[in-house]
């Protein structure tokens, strides 16, 4: 016999010894190779389409099979509403087409079966989009064609949108103020899968094929038999069973994909439809020189050490593409969770603009020698729900897709600043420690974060005992210091009966069931585990419940929460994920809500953190899986990147790409989660990662420790100096988040969304803009001594560091040096950047403290800003209880105003001054001259100058005791 402590310690040795294989273990079954993942030629359905694309390429008669009957149009011209029977000529079978037009410049367009045989997933709408959907408008002017074939239709602001829609072949172009910017269907391309028994015969795409046998082009030595047999079978191919590396969906439903095709005539560039390790600008994957050779799938999963430059599936999926020529911006969002694979094609010539001239005269001969960007997107299921925006500037689009899919959510203002995560912090005193370590380095953080080993066996809402017996503690001590800590929740259930939440989710019937009814049982970190149903409000709210202090034992204010895994990733499921004829709430099947599922989990948790809070506190969730209204719930992370230049480079475009797409608030692992950073590819992370939306380092458990101190001089003090530059434009920052919340503008823009008339910024995607005020370009090679940046004529630029004005080439490029301090960024002149200098240990410290505002002037000597401050956590705000000030200046006077909109004509000045703060320095770059005085209310102001680059003024003004969110104006003489 062991004395009692020896033998419990030899017990714990033994569990942690097992724990560590069946880590091991899952680890070995999760590395996958990428033929662990399908290609288009590997999924029927993208076969099916695609074929079906090609055969309408190679005999144009084929294609556009569906007629609008003229006879059963409907126009509400009253509720901008058009709906019509569509029938598929070659398979006669009938669909119905609805037309609404909404506020937004948005046209809503659905196709439905009429009826199917088998019910389509239709529920994704209240699910997926805003609450509130915007109103629907007037159709302002209605024009027909006498035999009803042709119906022009003009809508929103003195009618500038038309839409004109052509029932034979049915097809419909969406043109703004004369130009036209969307074609639905010009390439003939739709075909809907219309539901089916299994015994229907003949099989309805063989009749299809054979009708075009007479016209189906042969290559030279081929023979015209083979040909027409390879169709029928890509036209058939997996119709009512696939399989994929040994695992087979069973496809009860049969066939039910949709393709269609939407072309943005005489636009070159088209972006969105994350998640990719792609540019920001699509690369073709269709036609004589495409770039990649498969399509841009959008299917969440679980990808190990995802390659760049690739258009294969990553976590997240948002249909929604944008595009943009000059003058007219445009988007499309297809409302469909399910699998999507979607093609790029770019020609030269403007498609549509021939058919369209005999509606829009001045459809004018200036785009003809353009290239028009062609899309083919095809989904494995659900319905047709195409929503379509139109307007003049990418920000018009912006605002169009969030107005349908949800603004996005206000963070509290610590979630904004810096993050330390990594697999794992060990134990309390590993915390401690780190904790420690921030303070003794003078190093900014607000957020510490636990990965899964703080669980007790991965089971989520418990702790490990031995390594964290006092979690409150743990967090009232970090909060003491400022700080919040995170916690790691994953929406595997370890099916053990001990387990009370696999107890009370099984009781209550709130687990995925499997094909045949079974709750579904797969592999994932716990080893065996069940996966809650978050499509049941049921669940969701049993889920929400679970956050509540009396539940979540050892749960604090403080704590915060971190989802992953929520693709769902299913280490032993088909492509890593569950599989498609698993089954949800009310009988629906995997494959109609897979894109979604991520999002109901994060909107869950999200709701769980309301409820705890009593609506006080607004959540923060991070979510790895994200969907189309992601956005209203809180953040995400681009996922398991790797310690390499490229995939610094890669999270650029990856961010600008999700943050076009709604979802505003999202980062990239600082550092590369996967391998071993050098210094200095951490340092040059840190430093563009200080200007990005989300900034959290965080590191693979297998990594060396990498806490930002490590590294020795001069790296401590350059990672500590970027850190710092994040702290000090934090209410900029927050501003931008604010203005986001109203009306979805990007945090961190393209160049294209900024300037919109400069051509050369269409396809950049390399450099970016923190709001309209800074450009940031990354240096993301190693010893790089200096890089070109482009600098849009329309503006003038500021050295970010001197304030000295730059002089790029005519070309606009200027060549920015780049010791290891510095990476370029710079200040666009026309801004007022308002700044918090004093730089305390976490975020919400300095939430009081006072301003630097720095104004850089345009060439007219003129520049504006915003500034909004909150209590930095509660839902307040929506009452009014925030403070919004307006700055500009202009012919040597800056103005403040102090806005109260709403109910907040109840706000006080003294409810001003406890929410803001007063200006402590004023610093105005660009000036022609050095002032003689500056002056405040007849006040004389202190105040220093000097020539900078450029030959321009700089001034430091000292203490204007002026406050933010009150009415000042400050002349400069
Ligand atoms: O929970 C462990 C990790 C996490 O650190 C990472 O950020 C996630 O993306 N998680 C994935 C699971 C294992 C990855 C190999």
């Amino acid at each position: 016999m062991f004395p009692r402590g020896v033998a419990v310690g030899m017990t714990r040795r033994l569990v942690h010894i097992i724990c560590l294989v069946v880590l091991l273990f899952a680890k070995d079954i999760v590395m996958v190779k990428h033929g662990d993942f399908k290609t288009c030629q590997q999924s029927g359905f993208c076969v099916r389409q695609s074929a079906f694309a090609d055969l309408v390429d190679k005999v144009p008669s084929f294609g556009s099979q569906y007629e609008l009957l003229p006879d059963s149009l409907k126009i509400d011209e009253g509720k901008g509403v058009v709906t019509a029977h569509l029938l598929d000529q070659k398979q006669k079978t009938p669909f119905i087409f609805e037309l609404f037009l909404l506020e937004h410049d948005t046209a809503r367009v659905r196709i439905k079966e009429a009826p199917p045989i088998k019910p389509r997933y239709e529920l994704l709408g209240d699910l997926a989009l805003a609450s509130s959907l915007p109103a629907s408008v007037p159709i302002a002017k209605v024009n027909r064609t006498s035999t009803g074939e042709e119906i022009a239709v003009h809508f929103g602001v003195s009618g500038k949108n038309l839409l004109v829609l052509h029932a034979r072949p049915f097809r419909f172009e969406l043109s703004v103020n004369g130009v036209p910017a969307v074609s639905f269907n010009d390439k003939g391309y739709l075909y809907y899968e219309h539901s089916r028994s299994k015994e229907s015969t003949p099989a309805l795409e063989n009749q299809a094929a054979s009708a075009a046998d007479g016209n189906v082009p042969v290559e030279e030595g081929a023979n015209k038999d083979d040909e027409i047999t390879k169709l029928q079978e890509a036209l058939n191919k997996d119709l009512w069973e696939e399989t994929f590396n040994g695992k087979t969906d069973s496809k009860p439903n049969g066939p039910a994909s949709i393709g269609f095709d939407v072309s943005f005539p005489g636009s070159s560039n088209v972006y969105g439809l994350p998640q990719h390790a792609s540019t920001f600008s699509l690369k073709t994957t269709r036609g004589e020189n495409r770039e990649y050779d498969q399509p841009y799938r959008l299917y969440n999963l679980d990808v190990f050490e995802y390659i760049l430059d690739s258009p294969m599936a990553l976590y997240g999926s948002i249909p929604f593409m944008m595009s943009h020529k000059k003058g007219v911006s445009s988007g499309v969002f297809w409302l469909n969770s399910a699998e999507m694979w979607i093609d790029v094609e770019k020609s030269k010539g403007t498609g549509t603009l021939s058919k369209l001239a005999s509606y829009i005269p001045f459809a004018t001969s200036k785009e003809t020698s353009a290239t028009t960007t062609s899309t083919h997107w095809m989904a494995e299921s659900g319905v047709l729900d195409v929503f379509v925006f139109v307007g003049s500037t990418p920000n018009d689009i912006f605002d169009s897709f969030t107005a349908i899919t949800g603004r996005p959510a206000m963070p509290q203002h610590f979630a904004t600043a810096y993050h330390q995560c990594r697999w794992n912090y060990m134990d309390e005193q590993d915390v401690a420690d780190v904790n420690a370590g921030f303070e003794k380095h003078d190093i900014p953080y607000d957020v510490l974060w636990l990965d899964i080993e703080h669980t007790d066996g991965k089971k989520y809402f418990t702790w490990d005992k031995t390594k964290f017996p006092n979690p409150e503690t743990m967090q009232n001590n970090l909060a003491g210091t400022g700080r919040k800590m995170v916690t790691i929740i994953d929406p595997h259930i370890k099916r053990d009966d001990g387990y009370y939440v696999t107890k009370e989710a099984r009781e209550k019937g709130l687990f995925i069931k499997d094909k045949d009814g079974n709750e579904f049982d797969g592999w994932c970190w716990p080893g065996s585990s069940s996966w809650i149903d978050y499509t049941d409000p049921a669940a969701r709210q049993y889920w929400a419940e679970k956050f509540q202090f009396s539940e979540y034992k050892g749960s604090t204010p403080s704590l915060y929460t971190w989802n992953d895994m929520n693709e769902p990733s299913v280490f032993t499921g088909p492509e890593t994920t569950m599989p498609k004829d698993a089954l949800h709430h009310g009988g629906i099947e995997h494959r109609d809500v897979h894109n979604v599922y991520g999002t109901l989990l994060h909107r869950s948790t999200y709701e769980g953190h309301l409820l705890r809070s009593k609506n006080e506190d607004r959540p923060f969730v991070l979510s790895r899986a994200f969907f189309a209204g992601t956005q209203r719930y809180g953040a995400i992370w681009t996922g398991d990147n790797t310690a390499e230049w490229g995939h610094l480079a890669a999270s650029v475009p990856m961010i600008l790409s999700i943050g076009v797409a709604g979802v505003v608030f999202s980062g990239a692992d600082v550092g590369g989660f996967f391998g071993n950073p050098e210094p200095d590819l951490l340092l040059r992370w840190y430093q563009v990662a200080a200007f990005q939306p989300f900034f959290r380092a965080h590191a693979h458990i297998d990594t060396k420790r990498r806490e930002p101190w490590l590294f020795g001089e001069p790296y401590t003090s350059l990672i500590r100096e970027a850190i710092r530059q994040r702290y000090r434009i934090m209410p900029y920052l927050y501003t931008l988040f604010w203005q986001s919340t109203q009306n979805g503008s990007p945090i961190m823009r393209p160049m294209v969304s900024e300037f919109p008339e400069d051509e050369n910024t269409f396809g950049m995607g390399d450099q970016f803009m923190l709001g309209k005020g800074l450009l940031i370009k990354p240096v993301v090679q190693k010893d790089q001594s200096s890089v070109d940046v482009y600098l849009p004529k329309l503006a003038v630029w500021y050295d970010y560091t001197s304030l000295g004005k730059v002089a790029p080439s005519a070309a606009g490029v200027l060549n920015v040096k780049t010791p290891l301090e510095k990476i370029p960024v710079l200040l666009r002149g026309g801004t007022i950047l308002p700044r918090r200098e004093r730089i305390r240990r976490a975020s919400n410290l300095m939430l009081h403290d006072p301003y630097t505002l720095l104004v850089a002037l345009d060439h007219k000597g003129e520049a504006t800003g915003t500034i909004y401050a909150d209590d930095g956590h509660s839902f307040r705000f929506r009452e009014g209880k925030y403070v919004l000030s307006e700055l500009s200046y202009s012919s040597g006077t800056l103005s403040a105003r102090g806005v109260r909109l709403g109910n907040d004509a109840k706000l006080s000045d003294a409810d001003v001054d406890a929410l803001s703060a007063r200006v402590e320095r004023l610093i105005i770059t660009g000036l022609s001259a050095l002032p003689k005085k500056v002056e405040l209310d007849g006040r004389q102001l202190e105040f220093t100058g000097e020539k900078v680059d450029g030959d321009v003024y700089k001034i430091v003004v000292k203490d204007p005791k002026a406050w933010v969110g009150r009415d000042w104006k400050i002349h400069v003489e």
